[in-house]
């Protein structure tokens, strides 16, 4: 059941309890065990792989099994019908195309005064795509971690992901890695597969950055590698806030709202509405789709424990709520999208308007759908190229103009005590310098 509240300290005090929410409240005991698996890898390399393989997923390797071999590649082929490969075809397109848009580029900029400035935008050697098994197998989380991550011009993508029971992925996972341009792919996940990927093993090699979502022991895992490698981010529970007014369909928003809640039992759904009426449509909506949901179960929890509809007397008040939260995903399900956007300062992905639901973005789009989540939307933003590269800054002086700054230089190395930082620069400038005349 949806509850609906119309009292604005109360939905305050409730999207703040459900913006806190993690994963997990054992962190600290996991943080041992996860610490322990850091170490092991470490130590042992694809020995202790092999181990955790057998112990924690019960499936039993050799070394050379844990990368898939280009055999077992082709034949996920056999295993999708066309229909998926067309829609993973068209997802990689889409997902290309928009991270084209905007790859960072190198500038250089000569001054007047013989001072050349610049910022050089490399891509890393080597990054690590983490997929994870089970009920998140997903072949769009794989394209939204591998387009970006080519684009940028990477030129060393491996992906790791746990084995099933009987040692095989979920085909779709397979084909869609292939399609994004990923061959390099091992059988391998939880912790152990972010220690590999951060430490290098035997079979797997180290890599610069590490990306993907997974369970709480991947998440640890990857808060502490991070600095030995550099990571996306540390991915939450997924949320949805929708803003509605009065023109929204009930049955479409209460379809977004539980789009949401079907990935976890503390996924977040919100509804911000000025329709008192729409709010209890929504609430009775949700209810009638959740009869029969596969996912029932599951949906419900996350509905009772982290579901909320809150009635407001204004859109302005909606986008200020929303701004709180920071939601990684926000809906604006009303008559005009554009005009209310102007208000919405702190979101991951904003789709505007009644025909675009969140699954749209999801999928296939094009923009990523890995957003910052738990209020990160305040201060950080979707996976993209940038997450792959960085940048080194460029500056280049000619002699007349060191000799414009020498004497700015040395009153700061003065400040500093670092004398040589200024014997460094004066040299350099002093007219009768003997310094370099070798003959
Ligand atoms: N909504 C999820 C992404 C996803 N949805 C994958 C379907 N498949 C987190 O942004
Ligand atoms: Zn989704």
């Amino acid at each position: 059941m949806l509850r609906i509240t119309h009292q604005l300290t109360e939905a305050r005090t409730e999207l703040q309890r459900i913006c806190a929410r993690t994963h997990d409240d054992q962190v600290v005991h996991k943080e041992a065990t996860v610490r322990e698996i850091l170490h092991a890898v470490r130590r042992q390399g694809d020995q202790a792989l092999l181990q955790y393989t057998a112990d924690f997923d019960g499936v039993t390797l050799a070394a050379e099994g844990l990368r898939f071999s280009g055999a077992e590649l082709d034949a996920a082929y056999q295993q999708v019908s066309k229909g998926l490969l067309d829609a993973i075809r068209l997802a990689c397109k889409n997902v290309e195309s928009f991270h084209r848009q905007r790859v960072p580029q190198s500038w250089v900029r000569f001054e007047d005064n013989g001072v050349v400035l610049g910022k050089r935008y490399t891509p890393v050697d080597r990054a690590g795509l983490y997929v994870p098994g089970g009920r998140a197998s997903y072949p769009s989380t794989v394209i939204m971690n591998a387009i970006p991550a080519r684009v940028a011009g990477v030129p060393r993508i491996v992906m790791v992901t746990p084995p099933g029971k009987t040692g095989t992925v979920n085909p779709a996972v397979l084909v869609a890695a292939q399609e994004a341009g990923i061959t390099e792919i091992y059988r391998v996940g939880g912790a152990q597969a972010i220690a590999a990927l951060a430490y290098g093993t035997e079979t797997i090699p180290a890599v610069d950055v590490i990306t993907g979502p997974g369970n709480i022991y991947v998440t640890l895992a990857k808060k502490l590698v991070f600095g030995t490698v550099g990571i996306d981010s540390l991915a939450g529970p997924s949320e949805v806030l929708v803003i509605a007014d009065h023109t929204a369909n009930p049955a479409h928003v209460a379809a977004d709202l539980l789009a949401q809640a079907e990935h976890d039992p503390i996924a977040a759904a919100i509804l911000i509405t000025t329709s008192a009426s729409l709010a209890e449509q929504v609430a009775a909506e949700v209810d009638r789709q959740l009869l029969g949901h596969p996912r029932q179960t599951l949906t419900e929890k996350a509905i009772a424990n982290y579901g909320l509809a809150v009635v407001v007397d204004s859109l302005e008040l909606a986008a200020d709520l929303s701004n709180g939260f920071a939601p990684e995903h926000l809906q604006l399900e009303v008559a005009e999208p554009w005009d209310l956007l102007e208000q919405v300062r702190h979101a991951g992905a904003i789709f505007l308007g009644h025909s675009t639901p969140e699954a749209v973005g999801d999928y296939l789009a094009g923009p990523n759908h890995t957003l910052p989540t738990s209020g990160a939307a305040r201060y950080a933003s979707p996976l993209s190229t940038e997450t792959f590269m960085k940048h080194s800054s460029l500056m280049q002086y000619s002699p007349e103009a060191l000799r414009g700054v020498a004497e700015a230089i040395a009153v700061l190395t003065e400040t500093e005590g670092l004398p040589s930082h200024g014997d460094s620069v004066e040299r350099r400038v002093r007219p009768d310098s003997s310094d370099g005349a070798s003959s």
